[in-house]
């Protein structure tokens, strides 16, 4: 056009990193709506959620991904990692996120695992919590050593800081064309799914060590009665001894932990929710198959 020479972009871009570096936390801010649920545990995210950003000039597509997994070999965390490599599989550009603070052995390893042929942005995340500022160049030199690199940018992803950088950085090496979704939607998920992860939220973020990753959720209903939603989920623990904490003493923690995930449910889907909750034993799930598949992992 020749009175108008600027162009649309639009494309898939893969978040990855070791666990709890702020994949998710970054994936919320850029898109500016809390879809993937976050916490200090690693295993908090364990599907692939996209999370859809529309701009004048661009659409980003980005696609959250489980941190990759090298502790645990679990039948459970094998499906984390083949999800991370799925979700590399088909994007225009990968954001490779670390804590500016800590570059780990871990960090090479999922850096190693990176496609050679697809342009890599890297985020220093958490720079707010960084004691000497003056750690950073030398970071960023270490990690530019390692990779060819489109650009650096140090981020944080709790304050906001430096996101529209980082945008900029992304949608360069984005290719030409139409947005990919109407430019309203922000996320691939459904309110059923959001739902779940709501409450797998709250365990993460209320409970000790083991508890969680002994944990998974089902939404066994999802339905609508005029502007209310009637939501029934299960819970599935791995002991009779989790069950116990989980639900706490007179169902004091699982009322915390529903309450909690149903407030998040009613902010995003803006309407009055019902929350029903049942805590099941399900020894060895997370090594099942069949459970998880059902699972949906
Ligand atoms: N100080 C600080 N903490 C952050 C930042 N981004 C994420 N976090 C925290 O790091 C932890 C892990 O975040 P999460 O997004 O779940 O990490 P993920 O496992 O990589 O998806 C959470 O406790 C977040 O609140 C940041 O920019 N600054
Ligand atoms: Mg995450």
């Amino acid at each position: 056009m020749a009175d108008d020479d600027r162009v649309h972009r639009a494309g898939h871009v893969a978040i990855v990193g070791r666990p709890s570096v702020g994949k998710s936390t970054l994936l919320n801010a850029l898109i500016g709506a809390r879809i993937s649920i976050t916490s200090k545990k690693p295993q908090t995210t364990r599907h692939r959620i996209t999370g859809i950003a529309s701009e004048p000039d661009a659409q980003f597509v980005f696609v959250d991904t489980p941190g990759w997994q090298t502790r645990h070999p679990s039948r459970l965390n094998a499906r984390l990692n083949r999800a991370v490599r799925e979700a590399l599989a088909d994007v225009d550009v990968v954001v490779f996120v670390v804590d500016a603070a800590r570059f780990t052995a871990e960090d090479r390893e999922v850096l190693a695992l990176l496609p050679a042929n697809v342009p890599l942005v890297a985020a220093l995340n958490k720079i707010d919590a960084l004691a000497d500022k003056r750690a950073l160049l030398p970071r960023i030199a270490e990690i530019a050593a390692l990779r060819e690199f489109a650009a650096l940018v140090p981020v944080s992803a709790e304050r906001g800081t430096d996101l529209a950088a980082l945008k900029r950085a992304i949608a360069e090496k984005l290719p030409t064309g139409p947005s990919l979704y109407p430019d309203e939607d922000i996320t691939d998920r459904d309110e059923r799914f959001l739902a779940g992860e709501f409450i797998r939220e709250k365990i993460f973020r209320q409970l000790g060590d083991e508890v969680p990753y002994g944990t998974a959720v089902t939404i066994e209903s999802f339905a609508h009665d005029g502007e209310l939603r009637r939501i029934r989920a299960t819970v599935f623990v791995d002991k009779a001894s989790q069950r116990a904490i989980l639900i706490g003493e007179g169902g004091g923690r699982m009322k915390a932990i529903a309450s909690q995930a149903r407030a998040d449910m009613e902010r995003l889907f803006g309407g009055k929710v019902f929350l029903d909750v049942w805590v099941r034993v399900k020894r060895g799930w997370s090594d099942n198959e069949a459970m998880l598949t059902r699972l949906g992992y």
